[in-house]
C-alpha cells in the first residue's frame, strides 16, 4: 500500500507506533516505510524530506494524499487494515473488548500528556518553550495527575498476565494497543528524565519487567543520546 510513517524515535507519540508496527510486524512486510524526522531544539517542527506539515507520527499515503497526524489514529487505521487482512486483532473483538482498550488508551494518553508537559515547567532544556516562565506548583500539579492517572491503569489492569488486558489468542494472553501505548511512556520517562514512573505501583512494574524482553522494546540507536539526557537532568527546585 506504500504508506509512509513520518517518526522522531524520541517522543513518545511516534515511539508508541513505531512499538506497535514491530509487535504487528508491519515493518518485515514493508507496507510502512519508516522515515525518521529530526527536531532541531524544543518546540521546534519535525522535519524530514517530503514530509507534510504538522507533528509526528504522521502517516502518509503518497498516491492519495491521505495523512493522518495522530497517534492513536493512526494505530487505529493500522488496525482496521489489518483486520480486513484477516490478522489477529490487537485491540479486543467484542463491543466490550474495545470498550475496555480505549478505556486503558484513554488514560494512558492523560499519562503521556501530562508526563510530557511537566519539562516545560520545570527542566531547564524546555524553558523557551514557556518563554522562561517556570513553575514548581504547575510540575508538582501535573506529575501528580500522571501519578493518579497510572494509579487509575493499575486498579483497573486485569489479573493472571503481565498485560493490561486479558485477551486470548490460542489461549495465551496477548500484547494489545494499550500495551504498546504504555510502554512507550514508561520507556521515554525513564530514558529521557530517569523517572520510574511504575515505582509507586507494583502491578506497572511486574508489567514494564515483562514488556521489556520484547523485541519491539529494543531502543533505536541515537534515541536518547547522552548530549541529550545529560541537560534532561538539570530542574528547578519543584
Ligand atoms: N497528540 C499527538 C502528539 C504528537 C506530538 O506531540 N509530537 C511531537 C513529538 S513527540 C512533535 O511532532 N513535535 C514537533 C512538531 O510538532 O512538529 C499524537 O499523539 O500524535
Amino acid at each position: 500500500m506504500n504508506l509512509k510513517l513520518f517518526v522522531f524515535n524520541g517522543g513518545p507519540a511516534p515511539r508508541r507506533v513505531v512499538i506497535y508496527l514491530v509487535e504487528r510486524n508491519f515493518n518485515e512486510d514493508a507496507s510502512v516505510e519508516l522515515i525518521q524526522c529530526t527536531i532541531a531544539a524544543p518546540g521546534a517542527p519535525a522535519l524530514a524530506p517530503g514530509k507534510p506539515p504538522g507533528s509526528v507520527p504522521l502517516l502518509h499515503h503518497p498516491a492519495t494524499g491521505f495523512t493522518l497526524r495522530e497517534s492513536l489514529a493512526i494505530i487505529d487505521y493500522l488496525e482496521d487494515m489489518a483486520e480486513v487482512q484477516g490478522l489477529w486483532t490487537m485491540r479486543g473483538r467484542t463491543p466490550k473488548d474495545r470498550a475496555k482498550t480505549k478505556e486503558m488508551l484513554g488514560l494512558i494518553d492523560a499519562v503521556t500528556t501530562d508526563v510530557e508537559y511537566a519539562p516545560a515547567f520545570g527542566c531547564r532544556l524546555f524553558a523557551p518553550v514557556v518563554g522562561g516562565e517556570q513553575s514548581p506548583a504547575a510540575v508538582r500539579w501535573l506529575l501528580s495527575r500522571a501519578n493518579q492517572s497510572l494509579e487509575r491503569i493499575a486498579e483497573y489492569a486485569a489479573e493472571g498476565t503481565p498485560w493490561l488486558l486479558r485477551f486470548e489468542r490460542e489461549e495465551e494472553a496477548q500484547v494489545t494497543v494499550a500495551d504498546c501505548a504504555l510502554f512507550a511512556i514508561l520507556q521515554y520517562a525513564e530514558n529521557m528524565f530517569g523517572w520510574d514512573l511504575t515505582e509507586d505501583h507494583p502491578r506497572l512494574k511486574t508489567f514494564y519487567g515483562a514488556f521489556k524482553l520484547r523485541q519491539s522494546a529494543s531502543i533505536p540507536e541515537g534515541t536518547w543520546p547522552t548530549q541529550l539526557t545529560d541537560m534532561t537532568k538539570d530542574w528547578i527546585e519543584y
